[in-house]
């Protein structure tokens, strides 16, 4: 580029770019997986009966600015095979404002990746634009046979998942501290051509075949030219509607939702999916030939988020959970029922949420508390306020997601070959390693924004009176 004058080439917000970024993977996908449109049009429908239905879900999705972001909210997941690629990931995806949060470990699922996701983080860019990208790196150490391990690093070391457009323009967002809009619309078709899908296999079918003995998983991270994006996610009000909805649209759903069971109030996370497609794919034959064969790895998902826990609410989540899974392996009923069963323990009105510390609130003003905080001021504490009326709570929408569930996912598209075996032990730091950066902490995050909302309303009505001791203790 020449004269590339910064004073006249503002940059390009990172939320449009994530934005542009999100609709150019969803138009992709939507090519190249039918089903993941027809998934995307039943959603909508799902979810504007939801709104017309439910007068509370609406007006709290209107005061928490989360109503314009939901039609255009999704997430996907990817697979990398080095350090290398998580590394260059992890700047890739910083110059749209996404960021690592969580640690997975998913190998005592039997399944040798750990991932984390990269989003958004504060409150107004995920209003914007909440696009998440769940990411997992292979763990090659994982495997026994050596020989294999060698023959798939070697691939692996061999393949350049980034165009050198891409990464230039990484590097210039890096020195400039971001890109102008020309940038960065050539950022966004070059950033996604790493996740295209390739219908050419970089190997010889003799390898993919080992490979994908060892396990599945393994097969699909290195035996193509990149990490292909193997899922969309569209949210979805009312998941139970999607899942009756799928057969009627020719979609086959996997038998069981993920997550916790239907509620009056959504927690977490709940998702659903249907089976991986089977694709015709080419391997390279040592003559430069290509052979014809098949590959499955591409599926759609859908979920609907509810409030985010706490650490107290998250351990009776885990621990309800862990109850349904072991009432089912000694055989006293079905899944869903002990899944229900199990949650009868679990409070499901948001008062009780709040007043016993298991989920997080977003807090703002009623009109009355605007008004009051405008003439006299005043001050209690949480509590006090709530009931006085001064003070409105609001869910924390849940941004990441849920090993256990995240397991199931995988599992459900991975068929029974190689889900039996048991890796070992997670591995933060060399994830962190890899990544060249620090996972945050989703709980440190949810904490934060609970403690913001809280403060601004309390600062806004003591404005006109002395902070009393009880507020500032509330907060
Ligand atoms: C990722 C599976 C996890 C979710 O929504 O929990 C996931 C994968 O299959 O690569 O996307
Ligand atoms: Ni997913």
């Amino acid at each position: 580029m020449t004269n590339d004058n910064i004073q006249t080439n503002a940059f390009l917000g990172k939320n449009e770019i994530r934005a542009q970024f999100s609709q150019a993977m969803s138009a992709m996908y939507k090519e190249e997986v039918p089903a993941y449109g027809e998934l995307m049009d039943l959603v909508a429908d799902v979810n504007a009966a939801s709104l017309e239905q439910d007068k509370d879900l609406r007006d709290q999705l209107t005061h928490t600015d989360g109503l314009d972001r939901i039609t255009e909210e999704r997430h996907g997941a990817i697979r990398v095979g080095t350090e290398k690629e998580l590394f260059t990931l992890r700047r890739l995806f910083a110059v749209m404002g996404m960021e690592p949060v969580s640690y997975y470990d998913l190998s005592v699922a039997g399944i040798p990746v750990h991932s984390t996701a990269f989003r958004p983080v504060d409150e107004v860019d995920l209003n914007q634009n909440p696009f998440r990208i769940f990411t997992s790196l292979l763990r090659l150490e994982l495997i026994e046979d050596e020989a294999l391990r060698v023959a798939a690093q070697e691939v692996l070391d061999n393949r350049e998942i980034f165009t050198t457009a891409a990464l230039n323009l990484i590097d210039r967002a890096e020195a400039q501290g971001g890109l102008n809009a020309e940038d960065a619309t050539q950022f966004v078709t070059e950033a996604l051509e790493t996740f295209r899908w390739h219908t050419k296999a970089n190997i010889d079918k003799e390898l993919y075949n080992r490979l994908h003995d060892e396990h599945r998983l393994i097969a699909d991270i290195v035996s193509f030219h990149g990490p292909h994006i193997n899922h969309l996610t569209p949210r979805t009000l009312d998941i139970d509607a999607v899942q009756v909805g799928m057969p009627q649209r020719g979609i086959d759903p996997k038998a069981v939702i993920e997550g916790p069971p239907q509620r009056k109030c959504p927690i977490l996370l709940r998702q659903t999916s249907f089976k991986a497609l089977e694709e015709k794919v080419f391997f390279k034959q040592a003559d430069g030939k290509w052979e014809e064969g098949s590959h499955t790895a591409r599926f759609g998902e859908i979920e609907q988020r509810g409030i985010a826990l706490t650490p107290k609410g998250r351990t009776l989540y885990d621990e309800l959970l862990d109850e349904t899974r072991a009432g089912v392996r000694a055989g006293e009923g079905t899944y869903e029922d002990l899944l229900v069963e199990s949650f009868a323990a679990f409070p499901d009105t948001y008062e009780e949420l709040r007043t016993e510390g298991l989920a997080f609130f977003r807090y703002s003003l009623t009109e009355k508390g605007v008004e009051i905080s405008r003439s006299v001021g005043v001050s209690g504490t949480v509590d006090g306020l709530l009931e006085a009326g001064i003070l409105r709570m609001d869910p924390i929408v849940y941004e990441d997601f849920l090993p256990v569930s995240a397991a199931g996912i995988f599992q459900s598209n991975l068929g029974d070959g190689g889900a039996g075996i048991v890796y070992s032990n997670p591995s933060q730091a060399a994830f962190e390693k890899a990544l060249g950066a620090e996972i945050l902490d989703e709980l440190a995050l949810y904490a934060e924004l609970e403690q913001a909302s809280l403060t601004r309303c309390l600062e806004k009505l003591s404005e006109k009176s002395l902070p009393s001791q009880e507020a500032s203790e509330a907060a």
